[in-house]
């Protein structure tokens, strides 16, 4: 993989001023990520040595000044002048824009294409940083303050060591927020390259504190499948399938192992940054592993003639795998880039997949046995489903009118103008009923807990109440009978607790939609309800008014203008008094749930037309919903805790934590 990379090949871009004036195009963020980011730029680039072969080992090491120092044993950032900038390689990596290995062609053959780009950027966002080159006998040094350099190259003596080793102090005047580095971040970060890079050592120490750990893997992602798998039975016995080939200019990896659960964990990476959309790694990836789970099960009986091939979604159950590609040019895509583009790649994983996957299974009958029954079986649940749906339908169609008990439905039958409020809970259900403009407006209660089975199937639903009231009271049937012209309500309101279980409600009813109903979702019949998070107050008695406020921020403005214009209006304020006070009002509401509201404050507040905000849902927000629902039917229960508390409230995917 060694090919000649000399100062010639780093192309020279820009100064370093842009980034300090605008940190965040550079590193996303000056909080608590921004500031983990630039260790995660400098230390890329230790890990793309060890990569390309030459490094070992790489150790960060969180120092008692504040400063971070990232060390490795490769080859040295070069130091022989660079011809453009006449100034040293070292030099020119640290103080221009964009000079990396990742321009020119040549350079690393292997690293993200991401890597070693941002050395300049925490440069320049640094009060201070000292490199340290131990290079052909010698140590050679240079500094800089705020990107510029105040003590140029120069050897200050000699070593027998190889290596490059930065030193950094992030500036606290661009990382307001704070400039303490997270232990546990880096032990996190350094963990995952260990698995990823095949017989690294990464090591962090914690001056601070004196904390200091060390992760190696002899297995690299072989080893990570095996951390996935922990705690859960696997099929087959230990073993772990891995494969690592070398296709043109790319290098394939896979590991794979099943366990026993329903859940599919996926970790595909391109030279080592997570894809978690996927991309043709992972297209070329399940195609290979379909065909040749089926070509097995044909070839020993475990499928007959008659039956139909197993599916990927039955492929999918209990199945651990990572692949990790690595390319020479990768093309990150999709909104978040988090996706692999490079069609190429599809057929190179599809080939090595192909080759020793099914060499794998013909050596490991106990293995291969194992996952064509589970998937069989998986099937046979697949089937089970759809008959069972089958039956509502066909209950559903000869029931006609026969609606659910527990619906309490509207007179009007020009179902354009009308309702239902599903809704979460009985007492609030309760409230609803009594609240309600019962022409037009129709309440479903569901039970929250009911739907709450976490580790459920979604299939399974069609055999739950809950939802069978639901597709009952809609009216459109489901499946192969669908059909939305017989939609009973114009608008479909889920209304939730503005908490934890009511967001998880809401995305298991979105998901629920999404997969057997998009076409509502679509036509723009789904809403959310918006109750209020708080009531101001104002006088007392018969006197007595309620002003309701739906979120934190215009809380914070409305009591800012109407203590504004009480002061305009010469009323002395009194800043020892609590904010609704100084702003005229005699107490303040917060709503914890809808139970927590009476009939009249349910209908006035959330229900009434005439007041009310309804969240209309798009389609990409139910996607969204239904990928969130299928990581919190992952295994990993403590993750899945996390997240709900951690997202519930935000319904976004970006940045989850693997
Ligand atoms: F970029 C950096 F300053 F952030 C940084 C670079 C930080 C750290 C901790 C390590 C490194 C780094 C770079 N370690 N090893 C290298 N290797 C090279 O730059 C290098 C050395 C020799 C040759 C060669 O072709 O002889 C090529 C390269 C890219």
């Amino acid at each position: 993989m060694a090919e000649e990379y000399n100062a010639s090949e780093i192309q020279v871009l820009e100064g370093l001023e842009p980034v300090r004036k605008r940190p965040g195009m550079y590193i996303g963020s000056t909080g608590y990520d921004g500031l983990h980011h630039l260790i995660k730029e400098i230390a890329d680039n230790a890990i793309d040595e060890a990569i390309a072969g030459y490094a070992t080992g790489v150790t960060v090491t969180l120092l008692n000044d504040g400063g971070c120092r990232v060390d490795d044993n490769g080859r040295g950032i070069p130091v022989d002048i660079h011809p453009k900038t006449k100034l040293s390689t070292l030099e020119t990596v640290l103080t221009v824009l964009h000079a990396g290995g990742k321009f020119g062609g040549g350079g690393y053959k292997v690293s993200s294409g991401l890597h070693g780009v941002g050395s300049s950027v925490v440069n320049a966002l640094s009060t201070r940083m000292i490199a340290e080159v131990y290079r052909d006998g010698k140590i050679n040094h240079i500094e800089f303050e705020t990107g510029k350099t105040v003590k140029p190259i120069e050897v200050t003596g000699k070593t027998d060591k190889v290596g490059t080793s930065i030193t950094f102090y992030p500036d606290p005047t661009i990382f307001k927020e704070t400039t303490t580095f997270d232990y546990d971040w880096v032990v996190n970060y350094l963990r995952h390259q260990a698995y990823l890079t095949k017989g690294i050592l990464a090591t962090v120490h914690d001056e601070r504190t004196g904390k200091s750990e060390s992760f190696y893997f002899e297995g690299g992602i072989k080893s990570y499948v095996r951390r996935l798998n922990e705690g859960k039975e696997v099929l087959g016995g230990g073993d772990i399938f891995y494969v690592e080939k070398q296709i043109e200019d790319s290098v394939v990896e896979i590991a794979v192992q099943y366990n026993d659960s329903l859940a599919e964990t996926m970790r595909p990476f391109a030279n080592n940054v997570l894809t978690p959309d996927g991309g043709m790694h992972v297209i070329g990836f399940r195609t290979a592993l379909n065909r040749v789970i089926n070509d097995y099960a044909r070839k020993n009986g475990l499928l007959k003639e008659k039956d139909e091939n197993l599916t990927g979604d039955d492929i999918k159950e209990g199945l651990a795998a990572v692949i990790l590609v690595k390319l020479p040019d990768p093309q990150f895509e999709g909104q978040t880039k988090n996706k692999l583009g490079n069609p190429e790649v599809r057929g190179y994983v599809d080939k090595v997949m192909s080759e020793y996957f099914s060499y794998y299974l013909e050596e490991h009958p106990d293995i291969a046995k194992a996952i064509v029954q589970k998937a069989t079986l998986a099937a046979r649940a697949r089937k089970a489903a759809r008959a069972a749906r089958d039956n509502v339908l066909r209950k559903n169609a000869f029931d006609g009118l026969n609606l659910p008990s527990k619906l309490a439905d509207c007179s009007s039958r020009d179902r354009t103008e009308c309702e239902l409020f599903i809704v979460e809970g009985n007492s609030a259900a309760g409230s609803a009923k009594e609240g309600r403009d019962s022409k037009i407006q129709a309440i479903l209660p569901l039970r929250g807990k009911v739907l709450n089975t976490e580790r459920a199937r979604l299939d399974k639903m069609y055999a739950n109440a809950e939802l069978v009231s639901l597709i009952k009271a809609l009216g459109v049937g489901i499946g192969d009978a669908f059909n939305i012209d017989g939609l009973r309500y114009y608008k479909i309101v889920f209304m939730t607790d503005a908490d934890v279980d009511g967001a998880h409600i809401s995305t298991l009813l979105l998901t629920f939609f999404f997969r057997y109903m998009p076409e509502v979702i679509k036509a723009g019949h789904v809403y959310l309800a918006k109750p209020p998070l708080f009531g101001l107050i104002k006088g007392t008695g018969s006197q007595r008014k309620i002003e309701y406020i739906y979120n934190e921020e215009a809380l914070e403005q409305t009591l800012t203008k109407r203590i504004e214009e009480r002061k305009a209006a010469g009323t002395k304020i009194n800043p020892e008094d609590e904010r609704f006070k100084q702003a005229g009002y005699t107490a303040q509401q917060r709503f914890k749930g809808l139970g927590e509201m009476d009939a009249a404050q349910l209908w006035e507040t959330t229900m009434n037309p005439k007041n009310r905000t309804l969240i209309r849902v798009n389609i990409e927000d139910a996607e969204k919903a239904d990928a969130i629902f299928t990581k919190l039917m992952g295994n990993e229960a403590e993750l899945r805790k996390n997240f709900i508390q951690s997202r519930a409230a935000t319904v976004d995917l970006d940045d989850l934590d693997f």
